[in-house]
C-alpha cells in the first residue's frame, strides 16, 4: 500500500471500529451474528471481497444474509469467481481481518497478505465486486458498510444489485465470469426456458400428461416468496400459490424450510385445510427447499419431504436419461460415454436414504456439514449431486461431459432427430442450465421437482414412498463456547473434548440401529445433536441423553 492508499484506508477504517469481546470466525457461511455487532465485520468483509477481485482479477459477489436466522441476525458471505463459496484458504485471513483490534492493525494485516499473495493493488481500477442483500430490516445499513470497506481500496468498484435471493447472487457473479448475461431477468428468462423445455419433452400419452395440480409453496416471510412471484408471471400458468411471500409475518418465524425440516409441522398459514395438497417451503434467503404434505386430522403434523428425498428424486430422474442416452449405442463407434455419477451427502442424511441410494446402484460419499464441502466433492464427478438433509443442494455437471452431450445432441438431431435417446440428451442439457451449477437454489429446486414429477407422473405421495425414513430428531444446546467441541469424520465422531465420545456411544448402544452424532453449529451459537433410530420414542430419547451429556461436558451445567 502506498501512502495515499494506506491513508484512505486508515479514515475510513476509523469509522468502522469493532465492537470490544466479540469474536467471529468465518463459518459454514460466513460471518453470522446479531447486526448490532456486524458494522465492522461487514466493513472489513468488503475490504476482503476487493482483495479477492483483485488477486482473481475477477468479479466478485458480496451477499448480505443470515438465511434461516432469526430476523435479528445478519451476516455476510462472499461469492468467489466460478459462483461457489470462498475459497477455503481465504477464510483465516477473514477471520483474522474481522478480530484485528484497530486501524493500524488491520492496515498491517492487510499490507502482509497483499505481500504474501503478491496482490496488485496498483491495478484496483480492475476489481469489481457485486452486493445484494436479503429482505432483513437491517440489510441496507451493512450492505452501506461493506460499500465502504470496498471502496476503501481505492479505485475498487461496488456495484449494488438490491435485494436478491442468495443463489441469484452466486449466478449473477458466475455468469458475469463466464461473460454471461446476467441481471436478475436473465436469471429468470434461464430458469423459466429450461423448465418449459424439460416440460414439453414429457412422454405424450403417460400419466405425466395429466397436471399435476397446484403446489402451495411457503416463502418464509423472505426475499424467496417477493423472486417466486415475479418468476410465476414470466412462467405464465404455472400452477402454483406463494404464501408468507413477507407481505406482513416475521422472517423465519414458524415459517421456513428450516423450520419445517427440523419441528416437522406445518409453517403458519398451512394446516389440515391443506390436507392431501403439495406444499414446498423455501428458507429466508431461498437457498433451501424442503416439500411436505399437511396429515388430515392433525395437529399440523406433516408428512416431511426432505433434501435427501429431493437428492433420491433427481438422482433416479438422471439415471434414467443416462440409461435411455446410452441404450442399443454399443462402443463399436464410440458414442457411448459413460459419465461419472455421484452423489454426496452429510451426517445428517437419513440413514434410509443413504441405504436407498446404494441400493439403487449410486455412489455414496460423506463430506462434512456445509455446501462448500458438499460441493467441492461433487464437482469431482461428470455428475455429482449433492443435497443435505436441510433442502441445500444442487446437481453439477462438468464442462467435459457439456460438452460431449451438447455435441451428441447436435448429432442425434441430424441422424435421429426426435428419438428417445435425443430426447434424453436434450433433457440433460436442460436439466443443466435449470439447475444452479454455483450454489444450491431453491426457485431452481422447486422448478426441477415439478418438472421430474409431472414427468414421472408422481403424486407428493408417491415421491414420498421411495422409501421410510428411520424417525429422527434434531436438538439445539447453548453451551458456555461451542468451538470446544472439535470432530472429525464427516463430523460423525467427535475427538474434543476427551471422553465425551465415549459417553455417547454407550447411549448410542442402548437404541437398535442407533446414531448419533454432536457437532457445533457454523451459524448459531449453539451445539447441535442429531439422532436417529428405528423408532420416535427412542430417536427422541436418545436425542435427549446426548443433549445432556453435552450440557454436562461444556455447558452451564443447567442439568
Ligand atoms: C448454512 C450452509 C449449509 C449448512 C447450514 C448449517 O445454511 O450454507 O450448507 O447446512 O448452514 O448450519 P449449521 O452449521 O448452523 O448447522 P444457510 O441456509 O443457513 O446458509
Amino acid at each position: 500500500m502506498n501512502e495515499q492508499q494506506r491513508s484512505i484506508l486508515l479514515e475510513s477504517s476509523d469509522h468502522f471500529s469493532p465492537p470490544p469481546g466479540v469474536k467471529l470466525s468465518y463459518g459454514t457461511s460466513g460471518f453470522r451474528a446479531d447486526w448490532l455487532v456486524l458494522q465492522s465485520t461487514v466493513f472489513r468483509v468488503g475490504i476482503l471481497a476487493a482483495l479477492r477481485s483483485l488477486k482473481t482479477q475477477s468479479v466478485i459477489g458480496l451477499m448480505i444474509t443470515a438465511s434461516h436466522n432469526i430476523v435479528s441476525d445478519n451476516g455476510i458471505k462472499i461469492a468467489d469467481p466460478t459462483g461457489g463459496m470462498l475459497s477455503q484458504d481465504w477464510e483465516p485471513f477473514a477471520d483474522a481481518l474481522a478480530s484485528a483490534p484497530d486501524s493500524q492493525h488491520l492496515a498491517q494485516l492487510i499490507d502482509d497478505f497483499v505481500k504474501k499473495e503478491n496482490i496488485p493493488l496498483e491495478g484496483a481500477e480492475s476489481a469489481e465486486i457485486l452486493l445484494g442483500r436479503d429482505t432483513r430490516p437491517s440489510g441496507k445499513s451493512l450492505l452501506e458498510a461493506a460499500k465502504q470497506g470496498i471502496i476503501s481500496i481505492v479505485g475498487a468498484i461496488a456495484v449494488d444489485m438490491g435485494v436478491l435471493t442468495t443463489p441469484q447472487m452466486h449466478w449473477m457473479v458466475r455468469a458475469r465470469n463466464k461473460a454471461m448475461n446476467a441481471t436478475e431477468l436473465d436469471y429468470f428468462n434461464q430458469l423459466s426456458s429450461s423448465f418449459r423445455c424439460l416440460i414439453d419433452l414429457i412422454p405424450q400419452g403417460t400419466a405425466a400428461n395429466k397436471m399435476n395440480g397446484i403446489v402451495v409453496v411457503d416463502g418464509a416471510n423472505g426475499v424467496g416468496g417477493e423472486k417466486l412471484e415475479a418468476l410465476k408471471r414470466i412462467l405464465n400458468g404455472f400452477d402454483i400459490e406463494i404464501r408468507n411471500s413477507g407481505k406482513e409475518g416475521v422472517l423465519n418465524d414458524g415459517v421456513g424450510a428450516d423450520f419445517v425440516q427440523k419441528e416437522k409441522v406445518a409453517p403458519r398459514g398451512f394446516g389440515p385445510a391443506d390436507a392431501g395438497i403439495r406444499c414446498a417451503s423455501l428458507d429466508g434467503d431461498a437457498d433451501r427447499l424442503v416439500y411436505f404434505s399437511v396429515l388430515s386430522n392433525s395437529n399440523n403434523e406433516i408428512d416431511l419431504v426432505d433434501g435427501d428425498k429431493i437428492l433420491s428424486l433427481f438422482a433416479l430422474f438422471i439415471k434414467e436419461q443416462l440409461s435411455t442416452l446410452n441404450k442399443n449405442e454399443g462402443d463399436k463407434d464410440n458414442k457411448c460415454y459413460q459419465p461419472t455419477l455421484g452423489v454426496v451427502q452429510t451426517a445428517y442424511a437419513n440413514g434410509a436414504s443413504t441405504d436407498y441410494l446404494k441400493q439403487s446402484g449410486l455412489e455414496v460419499m460423506f463430506t462434512p456439514t456445509g455446501v462448500k464441502y458438499l460441493h467441492e466433492k461433487a464437482a469431482e464427478y461428470d455428475i455429482g449431486i449433492y443435497f443435505e438433509a436441510n433442502g441445500h443442494g444442487t446437481i453439477l455437471f462438468s464442462e467435459g461431459f457439456l460438452h460431449w452431450l451438447d455435441g451428441r445432441n447436435s448429432e442425434l438431431a441430424l441422424t435421429s432427430k426426435g428419438s428417445e435417446q435425443q430426447k434424453a440428451a436434450m433433457r440433460l442439457l436442460a436439466v443443466s442450465k435449470l439447475i444452479n451449477q454455483a450454489v444450491g437454489d431453491a426457485l431452481s429446486g422447486l422448478l426441477l421437482v415439478e418438472a421430474i414429477l409431472q414427468h414421472m407422473g408422481w403424486s407428493i405421495h408417491k415421491w414420498n414412498e421411495l422409501y421410510h425414513d428411520l424417525p429422527s430428531k434434531q436438538l439445539k444446546v447453548k453451551v458456555v463456547d461451542r468451538s470446544v467441541i472439535v470432530t472429525e469424520k464427516a463430523e460423525t465422531v467427535v475427538v474434543r473434548p476427551l471422553g465425551i465420545q465415549e459417553a455417547i456411544n454407550v447411549e448410542t448402544a442402548k437404541y437398535p440401529r442407533g446414531r448419533c452424532f454432536v457437532r457445533p453449529s457454523g451459524t448459531e451459537d449453539v451445539v447441535r445433536v442429531y439422532a436417529e433410530a428405528t423408532i420416535e420414542e427412542a430417536a427422541d430419547n436418545l436425542a435427549s441423553s446426548v443433549a445432556r451429556l453435552v450440557d454436562q461436558f461444556l455447558g452451564f451445567g443447567s442439568s
